[in-house]
């Protein structure tokens, strides 16, 4: 038979595969690891931010406020919010609203890995909710009701 038939639809196959690998998160949020991650350029206190307002744009998309399990992915993370326009920190998803000093994630990931600021968290009247410092990446518990740019973080559609 004609190999060309075949050519085509490997060329097809091949193409459409790498374009949709590269499709798996919408337009505006970053890739990796099989992740979409997306950096607001608006600011919302950290419960507007949150799931739990119905506003929420990581919701809307269906996802939640970032959280950061392991070394590369707050790498990853580091080296974006350093092209961030929005203030001097962004919220992510930990807080440590229902015990004090007891953090968690709210996409309910463990957690294990941390990456605060030096003398953070120290709960200055009262900070609850975490953001990540733009200029060092660090992380620093904050007052929730402070409005900041936030990063949500969702699965790829594979
Ligand atoms: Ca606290
Ligand atoms: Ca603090």
């Amino acid at each position: 038979g004609n190999v060309l038939p075949h050519m085509l639809t490997f060329l097809l196959c091949c193409v459409l595969s790498i374009f949709s690998a590269h499709s798996q998160c919408q337009s505006g949020w970053r890739e990796y690891e099989n992740k979409c991650y997306f950096f607001s350029t608006d600011t919302k206190s950290w419960l507007e931010a949150n799931e739990f307002y119905a506003e929420a744009h990581c919701t809307r998309e269906q996802g939640d406020l970032l959280s950061i399990t392991e070394p590369f992915e707050q790498t990853f993370i580091q080296a974006l919010i350093q092209q961030s326009p929005t203030g001097i920190s962004m919220w992510m998803g930990g807080h440590d609203s229902m015990t004090e000093g007891g953090w968690e994630w709210t996409d309910g990931s463990p957690f294990r890995f941390i990456h605060w600021n030096a003398g953070n968290p120290d709960d200055y009247y009262g900070e609850d909710c975490l953001s990540m410092l733009i200029n060092s990446g660090y992380w620093n518990d904050d007052n929730c009701e402070y409005k900041r740019g936030y990063i949500c973080k969702r699965r790829g559609e594979k």
